[in-house]
């Protein structure tokens, strides 16, 4: 749903500028430096980025899904670490608080994760439970004594993104140790700084420089009771997935977003680049690369446009946007292979910019659920709603 045509179109214009005339420069500094400078942190900020998703209310520009995904179509197209220093406060990190926080909750944190004061983080995966999120060991004890109610986590979460540069995290932990599985999950707001709260070393990662992610550990962790989301224990991993329902199609428009760009330069490079006398887009074999690859983004951004309206009405779009983040990453995987194809040695080269796009965009695959996860949502969605 888009709810004023006008506004949205400056909204994408203005976007779309800043991506080409000020983050695409920066690209290969980026990667060299793997920081993103402040002064650009900052124009992230006024740009109103850090609250693209976060209600009005609470000083966040309150996207529609819809309107999101356009944005992130544009965000898309440039080095995925940028997006993803604005993405936990618009996704995984601030949604466990839009979607089922108290209204205090909402009030204290929302304004300044929306401003961008605040770096938020979500913390589901450990080192014994990736996929099987349900697994989870993370414990959290309540207590009740002089110093009031409160709850103690003992644990550690791995891979965690933006995790060195977050003021608070939204972490999931196990309350009811007999139950194994998901019923005994709950979701906490936990602040940086709390005492028993530790990083681990940054990852070394294979792409996406500039986006940083390390472990989380808690060690007798003491937080206030009023810190447990919605204020009810059992509901955390319900949570969880509500949040990812709505990351995975953020994640989705990334990867259109990303795709548009490595087909436009593979393009470019194929209309410039001569052999045999001619420019090697002129070649049969390379059009079919490039026209499978237009031909793919073109689905991919139909379904997920298509999932994102289907949100903006209400309806449970679990299945939509596990097929949307299923085949919209796995194209993107595709367009990167033929791009860096199409570039031929260059596409080896960092130079031209394109491998390192191509190791970047492998982690669409794998995070927020890896395609084999999104492949489990949507046949069990089908099984759900069999007609036997
Ligand atoms: N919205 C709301 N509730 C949901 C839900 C959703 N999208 N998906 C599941 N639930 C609920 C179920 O209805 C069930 O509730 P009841 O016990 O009341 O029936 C509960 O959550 C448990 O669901 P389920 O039995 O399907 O859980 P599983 O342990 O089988 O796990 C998968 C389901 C595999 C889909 C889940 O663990 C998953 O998404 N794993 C990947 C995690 C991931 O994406 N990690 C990335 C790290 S975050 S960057």
């Amino acid at each position: 749903m888009i709810r004023d045509n006008e506004t949205q179109t400056l909204l994408e214009d203005s976007i779309r500028r800043f991506v080409r005339e000020r983050l695409v420069p920066r690209e290969h500094e980026i990667a060299e430096t793997d920081a993103i400078p402040e002064e650009l942190v900052q124009q992230m900020r006024e740009l109103g980025l850090f609250g693209l998703s976060i209600p009005e209310a609470y000083g966040g520009l309150g996207l529609t899904m819809e309107e999101e995904v356009r944005v992130a179509f544009e965000l898309g197209q440039t080095s995925p670490a940028f997006r993803s220093l604005i993405g936990t406060n618009n996704g995984i990190g601030s949604q466990g608080i839009v979607i089922d926080g108290t209204p205090e909750q909402r009030a204290h944190y929302l304004p300044r994760l929306a401003s961008g004061e605040l770096i938020g983080s979500f913390a589901l995966t450990e080192p014994g439970a990736g996929s099987d999120a349900g697994a989870l060991a993370t414990s959290a004890r309540r207590v009740s004594d002089a110093q009031g109610d409160a709850y103690v986590l003992n644990g550690t979460k791995r891979y965690i993104t933006n995790a060195p540069h977050a003021g608070i995290f939204t972490v999931m932990a196990r309350t009811d140790p007999a139950i194994k599985g998901a019923g005994g999950i709950s979701a906490f707001i936990v602040e940086a700084g709390t005492p028993g709260l530790s990083l681990g070393k940054i990852d070394q990662k294979m792409g996406q420089k500039g986006a940083h992610t390390c472990d989380v550990i808690f060690e007798n962790c003491r937080i206030p009771a009023a810190n447990l989301i919605g204020g009810q224990e059992g509901v955390g991993f319900k949570t969880a997935m509500k949040v990812l329902d709505k990351g995975r199609l953020h994640i989705a428009a990334v990867a259109v977003g990303a795709a548009k760009r490595m087909l436009r330069d593979a393009l470019a490079y194929a209309m410039e680049r001569r052999q045999f006398g001619h420019p090697v887009a002129e070649f049969q074999l390379v059009q079919g690369m490039l026209a499978d690859s237009k031909a793919e983004l073109y689905a991919a951004e139909c379904m997920v446009l298509d999932a994102a309206r289907k949100r903006d009405e209400g309806r449970d779009v679990s299945v939509e946007a596990s097929c949307a983040k299923y085949f919209a990453t796995e194209m993107c995987g595709r367009v990167a292979d033929r791009a860096v194809q199409i570039h031929g040695g260059a596409g080896y080269i960092s130079d031209y910019g394109i491998e390192r796009f191509y190791r970047d965009v492998r982690l669409f695959r794998l995070y927020e659920g890896t395609s084999q996860i999104q492949q489990i949502v949507i046949a069990r969605g089908l099984m759900r709603g069999a007609e036997i």
